[in-house]
């Protein structure tokens, strides 16, 4: 028995360093795919980060009307803060607006694609888009 005890005590602690390794590393990994799958996301800053965490993103399933409608985890406005983005979904492109509800210009992404700087014009998106998105939808909600 007394063996077995052990035994048991060595792989808890194996999984609870293993645990915590990986909670310590989380941050170092920052990248588009914090996004869940099936959503798609933006964050305030390049790199897919917002305050240099890549979890402190605004995400959708099927449409965001309108940024200035949720917030990051401090408190700032999702609108007009976007400086990355990225399509996690799994089956349709999502168009990104310049103006709340699908107004003024807009860009599109295909599914699982991003750009991680809109403050140029390079990558998935070739115009600047910084600061100006206002709200997102994915292609079963293109009006
Ligand atoms: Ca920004
Ligand atoms: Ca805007």
């Amino acid at each position: 028995m007394r063996i077995i005890k052990t035994r048991i005590t060595s792989i808890t602690l194996a999984a609870a360093a293993a645990l915590l390794s990986l909670a310590v590393a989380t941050p170092a990994h920052a990248a588009a795919s914090d996004c869940p799958s099936g959503s798609a996301c933006i964050w305030r800053e390049a790199g897919y980060v917002t305050g240099s965490s890549g979890t402190n993103y605004l995400s959708f399933s099927q449409y965001q009307a309108n940024y200035v409608s949720v917030q990051y985890r401090d408190k700032v406005s999702g609108n007009d803060t976007a400086d990355s983005v990225y399509n996690n979904g799994n089956y349709e492109s999502t168009r990104w607006y310049e103006h709340w509800f699908h107004g003024g210009t807009y860009f599109t992404l295909p599914r699982k694609v991003g750009d991680s700087d809109l403050n140029n014009t390079t990558g998935a998106v070739a115009s600047n888009w910084h600061d100006r998105i206002s709200s997102a939808y994915f292609a079963s909600f293109w009006p």
